[in-house]
């Protein structure tokens, strides 16, 4: 026995020693880039798509920006269910959920000891609840991580200004950040200062955003209570806003930020700051904060709004696809639910992305590069899917270049990579070409990579890509390659016209051919090609298609009634701003100057209807509800067309239309009777007639 040991023991040795005798040591790791993030960062990082929530006494009082004078009776869920958010989340691949645990109106969501302003008076779960608590149980039981939206502004407290506000937030922040469990993530809201009814004063206080919440001691309290919870304001400290509420990051997007020039609320942040710079001081990495409706809150008037899945689709290649995480907006609605129509398409955007990047072609790929640092920084470490191992060079230029070759003729639409950021951001210029027989092409010029970079190209076919790395701050650090073939998503074209008449189409993904016609058949690949704006002044039924040759598939048409191009009409007596109304853009919106408004049409035609448009916007402001219309040839002779009311404008905010008997006429008077939000005039994002 001790014998039969000693011999395995020395076969053991042996192998070992052959092992090591002919592997080489691992080259020396190549040197840091400064700024660097630290390991909360790179965690936070990989996360990459998340939840926020925005519920709380204005899902009640309807409005986006409570005064603070709202009485807390009035938060009265129906059927409160966290889980439900959290199931959604979990199904859509979400990692975590943020909370609006109190916004500007200052209602607390938690029973805070420090203020009556909270859930404890409202009829929720008979005063005895705790939305917080139940949430973080939610995200706990289906394994999410759980966040906090605190705004610093508080439009309720009667110290919102001095500084008493300070230790009442600190209070606050120590309830929210002690009793409820891991916190991956504290939401600064850069939005303060202003207007309120601070307890009664009823006035407008104006804080130094710089100074007033002195922020060092309050990030300090954060760090002590949650150590690795990421705080997010415009300038971080961890991690900081992307400029804006639509959905993107830039094709250029350093982690790398000049923070200590920066702090919350900060008016040039987003021209300024917002894409991070190469030579920034500080790791903060940016995240892309969207609602998945028009509004953070919800309003029965968005339900026809919710983003479509070719729009979140969008979204998450311009936030997640340029080096920034993606923070979900649900407006939770007055039942306390994420609403049906927003839980259908976010689970459906996450299949779509999932199909994206089902099949990474690279694996059957064999890799070369120009160079290597040598031993354990090899080129296949690109495709190993282990995050800590990289390809890099020797020190020295960091001109180089990877080559996938596919061995065959390889068609691809995605290609997605990724630095190894714990050392650093550095790649500052890349290209990428692909090679069919001895000629290589350049399919892509680009700038920053970062911690994820995903390109969308035209379908590509080709044996072989090149990826080039023409400038960067030190040797590039790659740690994972991806090339996918994603299906198209075949909806059809988003259709518009402008006021001459001018046709433009939004394809919904590359890569997918626009068909269309005119004169109402059906349109296919034999019909007329869409290559760029084309011109139809008159009136016509168009009918468009989107095609995917690659499965010869179509999607489903879409029609678009065109009346007679609007380049005759005018809004009379009314300045530039007045012409939105008939400027073919229902984006555009504006104010009347009087209730009653007159629409020269520029030439009489045989009119049998009228449409209407309310502002979409990020509320529906001043909408008519109750109107009278009146047409006339002269402006002299006015004859009644029609009289009623749009009943449910303010809940569904779709472009309303009124039929009346068909009569020859130039102009139409609009009367607004009655004008919804107490307004004294209306607003109008567009108008339209029908014709016979
Ligand atoms: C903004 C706020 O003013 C909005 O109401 C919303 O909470 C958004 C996420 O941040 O600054």
């Amino acid at each position: 026995m001790k014998m039969l040991n000693l011999k395995g023991f020395i076969l053991f040795l042996s192998a070992v020693l052959v092992w090591a005798c002919q592997t080489p040591p691992k080259a020396d790791p190549p040197k840091a880039v400064q700024p660097l993030p630290n390991a909360d960062q790179v965690a936070w990082q990989k996360l990459e798509t998340y939840a926020f929530v925005h519920f709380n006494m204005n899902t009640f009082s309807d409005r986006e920006w409570g005064f603070g004078d709202e009485d807390p009776k009035m938060f009265n869920p129906s059927e409160l269910d966290c889980n439900q958010w959290a199931k959604v989340c979990k199904e859509s691949g979400l990692k975590g959920i943020i909370i609006t645990a109190k916004h500007h109106d200052g209602f607390c969501l938690w029973p805070s000891k420090y203020t009556e302003h909270s859930i404890k008076n409202s009829p929720f779960r008979d005063g005895k609840g705790d939305l917080i608590k139940e949430l973080s149980e939610a995200c706990k039981a289906q394994g999410l991580k759980f966040g906090i939206y605190y705004s610093p502004w508080d439009r309720n407290h009667p110290d919102y200004g001095k500084p008493e506000y300070i230790t009442y937030m600190r209070n606050q922040l120590t309830e929210l950040l002690t009793n409820y469990g891991d916190i991956f993530e504290v939401w600064f809201d850069g939005a303060n200062g202003g207007d309120g009814y601070y307890g009664g004063a009823n006035e407008t206080r104006k804080v130094d955003k710089l100074s007033y919440y002195d922020w060092e001691n309050t990030y300090a309290l954060v760090r002590k209570l949650q150590p690795h919870a990421m705080m997010f304001s415009d300038g971080g400290p961890d991690i900081r806003w992307v400029g804006n509420e639509s959905g993107y990051a830039y094709k250029t997007t350093w982690s790398n930020l000049l923070r200590d020039s920066v702090y919350a609320g900060m008016p040039d942040y987003s021209q300024k700051y917002a894409e991070g710079q190469e030579n920034g001081t500080h790791w903060v990495p940016a995240e892309v904060d969207v609602s998945v409706r028009p509004n953070w809150y919800y309003h029965t008037w968005d339900d026809d709004n919710v983003k479509t899945v070719a729009q979140l689709t969008d979204i998450y290649y311009e936030s997640v696809g340029r080096n920034a995480n993606l923070l979900f907006n649900f407006p939770v609605d007055r039942r306390g639910l994420i609403h049906e129509k927003d839980a259908e398409n976010i689970v459906r955007w996450h299949e779509k992305i999932e199909k994206d990047f089902k099949e990474n072609l690279i694996a059957e790929a064999s890799l070369s590069a120009s160079g290597s640092r040598g031993y354990g920084y090899e080129v296949d470490a690109v495709k190993d899917g282990d995050y800590d191992t990289y390809w890099t060079l020797e020190d020295g230029s960091p001109e180089s270049s990877i080559t996938v070759d596919f061995g065959e003729k390889t068609a691809f639409n995605r290609l997605l990579l990724q630095e190894y950021i714990p050392l650093g951001q550095r790649v500052k210029v890349f290209t990428v070409e692909a090679k069919n027989g001895e000629e290589w092409k350049e399919i892509a010029n680009e700038t920053t990579i970062g911690y994820k970079r995903i390109l969308r190209l035209e379908d590509q076919e080709a044996e072989a890509i090149r990826i080039n790395f023409k400038e960067a701050k030190d040797i590039p650090l790659i740690n994972n390659i991806g090339v996918y073939l994603a299906p198209k998503l075949l909806i059809g074209p988003k259709v518009s016209r402008t006021k001459a008449g001018e046709v433009s189409f939004e394809k919904p993904e590359l890569g997918l051919k626009l068909f269309y016609t005119l004169d109402g058949s059906a349109p296919t690949k034999e019909s007329t090609m869409y290559t760029g704006p084309f011109s139809e002044p008159n009136k016509a039924l168009l009918k468009a298609v989107s095609y995917d040759e690659r499965t010869d598939k179509y999607s489903e048409e879409v029609q678009v009634q065109f009346e007679k191009s609007k380049s005759l009409w005018k809004i009379l007596g009314g300045d530039e701003d007045m012409q939105k109304a008939v400027d073919g853009d229902p984006n555009t919106a504006m104010r009347a100057k009087s209730k009653t408004i007159v629409l020269d049409l520029g030439e009489e035609l045989n009119l049998k209807g009228f449409k209407y448009a309310p502002n979409k916007g990020r509320q529906v402001h001043a909408a008519i509800k109750d109107y009278a219309l009146y047409t006339s040839a002269d402006q002299k002779n006015w004859e009644n067309a029609a009289e009623g009311s749009f009943d449910n404008i303010r809940n569904n905010s779709i472009e309303q239309k009124v039929d009346f008997s068909p009569r020859k006429a130039r102009y139409v008077k609009i009367v607004a009777k009655t004008i919804l939000d107490d307004q004294p005039l209306p607003v109008i994002a567009e108008f339209g007639i029908i014709t016979e």
